[in-house]
């Protein structure tokens, strides 16, 4: 862009177009995903022709070689033209190797799955969401807007796809989570909504002398154990109801991406319930999130994400400070707040 760089946006609106262009964007990488693109080059010895890919994916040799050229544009893929021939060959970059191959090291695949299948689509009710203030899930699929995980639950495949989505985030993030406050002095860890178990095998990594337990509905834990769980992994599972069973007892209570999910109301009663078990003088809760600026000027990760928890949930992103008040209003206090600089931040409150 540097050539523009003395045209106003007023002259020519280079970066409203490129914005325009930001769904079109999305939508190449996510139905190169859908369609096995990554896994067919990463896995392949030598680069591939646009036949070639098109062939092993049973798509058009027209229609991928338009999607493999979009994707050299976006540099996710590289290309090289033969000197015989001039038939352009395509490889992965390291990139989209790790991050968008399915058993890539650091693999996003199901993240842009869900996105592309899921949000994508969700995201069409952006204009009424706005209008009426809620989620449209009543509308959509006949659930009231507080029926949050009806709605995200609605079948067995939208439950293992939202949790891939879940699942993934944390490869990137969780170390940096886990160790933005030692949580060394906590014996006994609770993940509460711990989904997949992926947030609780980095604390269990990190604390390997704490016993780490992932508390969440029935059906989330049977189709965790079923399709997420490892071998080696040193947590373990317990189902129940955060709003109304028996909790767990623990001396750190993890809440990572729930209070987002709910309402003001909803957050204070499940923080006033988690205080009512929690050991005085020993006991904490540690709150994971992507939290917005003060000012709510930023970043606009968070700014996103707060519109993506009014279409889908009954929730928002909320500043540190709303955190801290929702804390001490339910009986935590010290409360230290740490921005990771990554996605989501970390907040620690006692008891
Ligand atoms: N903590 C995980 C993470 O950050 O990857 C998952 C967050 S996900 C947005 C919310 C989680 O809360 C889901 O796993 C969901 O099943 C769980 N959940 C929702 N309502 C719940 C309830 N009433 N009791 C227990 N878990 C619940
Ligand atoms: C929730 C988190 C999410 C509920 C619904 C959700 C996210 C998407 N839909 O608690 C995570 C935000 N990340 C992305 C990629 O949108």
């Amino acid at each position: 862009m540097a050539e523009h760089l003395s045209q106003s946006e007023l002259d020519y609106p280079f970066k409203l177009l490129e914005y325009f262009n930001g769904f079109r964007v999305s939508k190449v990488i996510f139905s190169a995903c859908e369609l096995g693109v990554f896994d067919l080059l990463t896995t392949s010895p030598c680069a591939l022709s646009a036949q070639q890919v098109a062939q092993a994916l049973h798509a058009s040799v027209d229609g991928t070689e338009r999607l493999l050229d979009a994707l050299v544009g976006i540099e996710i893929l590289h290309v090289e033209t033969q000197a015989e021939d001039g038939t352009a060959l395509y490889s992965s970059t390291e990139v989209a190797g790790m991050y968008l191959a399915k058993g890539g090291a650091k693999s996003l695949h199901d993240m842009a799955i869900y996105q592309s299948q899921t949000i994508y689509p969700l995201w069409n009710n952006m204009v009424d969401a706005v209008r009426e203030g809620n989620n449209q899930n009543q509308k959509l699929f006949g659930i009231p807007p507080e029926e949050v995980f009806q709605a995200v639950y609605r079948s067995d495949e939208e439950m293992l796809k939202f949790m891939g989505l879940m699942n993934s985030s944390w490869v990137l993030d969780g170390y940096d989570v886990v160790m933005a406050f030692s949580l060394a002095g906590f014996r006994n860890i609770v993940d509460l909504g711990g989904c997949t178990g992926a947030l609780a095998r980095e604390i269990a990594k990190a604390y390997p002398s704490s016993s780490v337990t992932v508390f969440d509905m029935p059906a989330v834990v049977e189709m965790a154990t079923k399709h997420f769980l490892r071998a080696d992994d040193t947590f373990t599972f317990q189902s129940g109801d955060f709003f109304h069973g028996e909790l767990p007892v623990a001396d750190l209570y993890v809440l990572a991406r729930i209070l987002h999910d709910w309402s003001e109301d909803k957050c204070v009663t499940l923080l006033k319930r988690i205080c009512d078990v929690c050991e005085p003088g020993g006991g904490g809760v540690l709150l994971v999130e992507a939290t917005l600026l003060e000012s709510r000027r930023g970043p606009v990760q968070a700014q996103l994400f707060s519109l993506s928890m009014l279409v889908q949930t009954e929730g928002r992103e909320r500043p540190p400070s709303q955190y801290a008040r929702m804390l001490r209003q339910s009986g935590f206090r010290d409360v230290q707040v740490c921005r990771t600089g990554k996605t989501y931040d970390a907040i620690l409150a006692l008891k």
